[in-house]
This record gives structure tokens, C-alpha cells and sequence, in this order.
């Protein structure tokens, strides 16, 4: 294959509820879409980008600029256009992992297509539906809190993650545990909101037998995970901490993640993924797959992931309404709170002309 270009498409989406995290409060999804067009088809990619650094360092128009002035001429330049070659090609320019992830993803969504396969094939997965959580945001007060979990309860939804800060984080959970029960698989995400010093508060948490607490600890603070794991009961999971399968082994091998959450984008696409995922079945970690407030496309990419045989927690792969009214692709339906896995041609979904449409806020050529 040939590049022959890529576009960028900006586009904006409503979000069904605002969706507040320790790192802030979102209500409409700004994503950077990349078509990427060769000789012999197209394929898509999903930038999980957000508009403001607070996730982590990378932001949406940051992303377009490295795509524009840096990564589509090396591609264009790197000799055959595989997937497979994606990342080495794009390695001297340091970082920017989600703009590199979304162009593997465009190349690997046309080769495949040209293939005829899936990337649930290409990936290895070994189910053809994958069990859905929810994350569920910062609200008001307590008893919205109860209300909205009951209600993705009611839709199936198997695991309620909860997102917690400081002053929000103990009764929020007791709570829940008291009004949903014992059965209920539940966790909680940080996002970097405390510090080591707060470890006896985070250990309030034991009684309530999460799954996991999620990201703690600032990104660049392995040791401090570790620490941390020593002194509370509830399994460290890592999230932000995690950006190649080589940071991914280091922290298993610290004792700083008794699991791991695996965001493809975060870590440079879904090839890197598979291998932390294979790092991790080696070292007896489990799995699950996270998620940006994905479209039907980077969903479709993720549920594919999900499937791989390490990926024992269900994942914040949240069907489509959960996000937002009208997806961009055929929308994804929870049916016995489970997602069922694409098997057609590379994603497997496309966007719907009039969807994309839509919610377009601008389109710009970049030329191999
Ligand atoms: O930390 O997992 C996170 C959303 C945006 C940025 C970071 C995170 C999240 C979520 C939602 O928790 C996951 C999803 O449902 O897509
Ligand atoms: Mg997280």
C-alpha cells in the first residue's frame, strides 16, 4: 500500500450527561478523526485526544499539529505502508503516543479491509461478545449518584466503576455497596487526585472489596503505587502510569500494579496493547480495556481488544448510549450487558455519512 494522504476531521459531540472526572468536567466529546487514504482503500482512525492536557500531556489541536508537520510526511516517507512498520517508523519523534496510535489505527483499519479481516482476528481475540462496565462520574450529590448507577444497573451493565477525589471517594462507595449490595462488581478511578500521604484514608476503602483502585497516584509515581499497594487491601490498577509494554513490566516487576488498565491510545496504539496484554498474561496480571469516550469507531476497535484471552475484567467499553444520542457508526447495543465483537473487514463499522456529517466542525487534507 501507498499513502496517499490523510484527513483530518474535527468533530464535536454532545455528551448524553456531563461526565465529571477529578481532572474536570466534560459535556460534549471534541475528537480528532483521521481518514487515512491509500492506493488501495481507506481506513480510520480515532485520536483520543481531549481538548485540555489534564488527562495527560497530549491535546487535540497538539495532536493535528504533530500528525500534520511530523507524522504523516515520516509516514509518507518510511517506504511500504504496513501497519506492522507504523510505530518504527514514528519512533524518533518522542511521545505523542494517541496521535500515533490513531494513524496505526487508520493503516491497520485499510489493510485490513484490503485483507478481508478483522481486527479482532488481527488482534487474536478468543470471544465474540466481551462483558461491559461503566464509568461513572463525580455528581452533585449522593443520591444522584444512586440513581444514575441504578439505572446502568438496570440496563446490565456487570461492573460500575465509580470515579472518585478527594471528598468524594469513601461515602460515595459506602453507599453504593449499601443501597446495590455485596454482589456488585465495583472499583473506583482517581486520576491522579492523591498523594502517598492520603494512604491511611485510601485504606477506608478495604471493607467495601473493590476490584481495584485505579490510578492513585500521579503518572510519574510508580514507586509511590507500590508503597501504596502496602498498605491497603483494594488491588492497585494502573491507568496513566502506563505507557508501553516496557513501563508495563517495570511497574509489575515494582510491585506497582496488580492490574492493568489498557487504553490503546494512551500507549500508542493497538498493537502496543497486545503486547502490555501479553506482558501481562506472562506475569499472571490481569487485563482490562479502558476507555475515552470513544465513537462507534474506537469502540469497535476496543471491544475487538477486549476479546483477547488476558482481559478477565470487564472493560469501560460502554455501549454507544451511554455516551451519546446519535453515534457515528451503526450504534453499539448492550444485550445481556455485553457488546458483541465486529467481525466484518478491518473495524468492521464506518462512519454514517450523514452522522459524520453532522457533527463535522472542519476537514483539512494533508497530502503525503
Ligand atoms: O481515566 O479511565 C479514565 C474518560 C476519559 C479520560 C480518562 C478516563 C475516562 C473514563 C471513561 O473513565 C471511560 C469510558 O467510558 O470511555
Ligand atoms: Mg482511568
Amino acid at each position: 500500500m501507498k499513502l496517499e494522504g490523510v484527513e483530518l476531521r474535527r468533530i464535536s459531540m454532545p455528551l448524553v450527561s456531563p461526565f465529571r472526572t477529578s481532572f474536570g468536567t466534560q459535556t460534549s466529546r471534541e475528537l480528532l478523526l483521521l481518514r487515512v487514504v491509500t492506493d488501495e482503500g481507506e481506513g480510520w482512525g480515532e485520536c483520543v485526544a481531549m481538548v485540555d492536557p489534564l488527562y495527560s500531556e497530549e491535546y487535540l489541536e497538539g495532536a493535528a499539529d504533530v500528525l500534520r508537520r511530523f507524522l504523516v510526511p515520516a509516514l509518507a516517507a518510511g517506504g511500504p505502508l504496513e501497519a506492522h512498520r507504523v510505530a518504527t517508523v514514528l519512533e524518533p519523534f518522542k511521545a505523542h503516543r494517541m496521535a500515533k496510535a490513531a494513524l496505526e489505527m487508520g493503516v491497520l483499519d485499510a489493510e485490513l479491509r484490503v485483507e478481508g479481516r478483522s481486527f479482532a482476528r488481527e488482534l487474536g481475540a478468543v470471544h465474540d461478545r466481551v462483558p461491559c462496565g461503566v464509568s461513572v462520574g463525580i455528581m452533585d450529590s449522593v443520591p444522584q449518584l444512586l440513581d444514575a448507577v441504578g439505572g446502568y444497573l438496570d440496563e446490565g451493565y456487570v461492573r460500575i466503576k465509580l470515579k472518585i477525589e478527594p471528598g468524594w471517594d469513601i461515602e460515595p462507595v459506602r453507599a453504593v455497596r449499601e443501597t446495590y449490595g455485596d454482589d456488585v462488581l465495583l472499583q473506583v478511578d482517581a486520576n491522579t487526585a492523591y498523594s502517598i500521604g492520603d494512604a491511611r484514608h485510601l485504606a477506608r476503602l478495604d471493607p467495601f472489596d473493590l476490584l481495584l483502585i485505579e490510578q492513585p497516584l500521579d503518572e510519574d509515581d510508580v514507586l509511590g503505587h507500590a508503597d501504596l499497594a502496602r498498605q491497603i487491601a483494594t488491588p492497585v490498577c494502573l491507568d496513566e502510569s502506563i505507557t508501553s509494554a516496557r513501563s508495563a513490566a517495570a511497574a509489575i516487576r515494582l510491585g506497582a500494579a496488580a492490574i492493568v488498565n489498557i487504553k490503546p491510545g494512551r500507549v500508542g496504539g493497538y498493537l502496543e496493547a497486545r503486547r502490555i496484554h501479553d506482558v501481562c498474561v506472562a506475569a499472571g496480571i490481569p487485563v482490562w480495556c479502558g476507555g475515552m469516550l470513544e465513537t462507534g469507531l474506537g469502540r469497535a476497535a476496543n471491544v475487538a481488544l477486549a476479546a483477547l484471552p488476558g482481559f478477565t475484567l470487564p472493560g469501560d467499553t460502554s455501549g454507544s448510549g451511554r455516551y451519546y444520542r446519535t453515534d457515528i457508526t451503526e450504534p453499539f447495543v448492550l444485550a445481556d450487558g455485553h457488546l458483541s465483537v465486529p467481525t466484518g473487514p478491518g473495524l468492521g463499522v464506518v462512519p454514517l455519512e450523514d452522522e459524520l456529517a453532522a457533527v463535522t466542525v472542519s476537514t483539512e487534507w494533508v497530502p503525503a
